[in-house]
């Protein structure tokens, strides 16, 4: 069985495009048939000072207004998945951020739209993962 100690944890969100279109069992499908173990499942709507803060390293880019109204358009659901490998397999499956250019399969090649609507969010590595899984499931890092 898995030991959910030595097994690697990320962060998933599915984003308020994939929610509001009807996608979040069909990723949630994907999700555990790649072999993650969903942790933990929270469905919310973000405020503004969560968006923002969550988002914190993109405070700089131009894309960050639109990221953040993006973001508190809607309800989205948190997730921490496990399995080996978990940072990096998350975010192959995921694909690449704009799904035009995402691989076929992948959650953003079949459930994007666009560069800002890409369906779902992935931690980028093992120190992010634990910073975004502390902010909401602080039991769990
Ligand atoms: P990632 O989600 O693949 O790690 P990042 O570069 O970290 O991509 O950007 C964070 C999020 O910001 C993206 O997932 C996407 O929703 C949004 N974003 C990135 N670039 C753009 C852009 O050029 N226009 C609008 N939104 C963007
Ligand atoms: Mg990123």
């Amino acid at each position: 069985m898995h030991n959910l100690e030595v097994l690697e944890q990320t962060f998933a969100i599915i984003k308020p495009d994939a929610v509001k279109d009807g996608h979040t069992e069909a990723i949630i499908d994907l999700i555990e048939q790649s072999g993650f173990d969903i942790l933990a499942e929270e469905h919310c709507t973000w405020t503004r000072e969560q968006a923002e803060e969550f988002y914190d390293i993109h405070r700089n880019r131009p894309f960050f207004g639109e990221l953040v109204e993006f973001m508190i358009s809607g309800p989205i659901v948190l997730l921490v998945l496990a399995k080996e490998n978990a940072v990096v397999d998350w975010r192959n499956l995921m694909g690449a951020t704009n799904p035009a250019e995402a691989a076929k399969g992948t959650v953003r090649q079949l459930f994007g739209t666009s560069i800002g609507n890409n369906a779902t969010h992935g931690s980028d590595s093992i120190e992010n993962a634990n910073r975004e899984i502390g902010l909401f499931f602080p039991e769990l890092v």
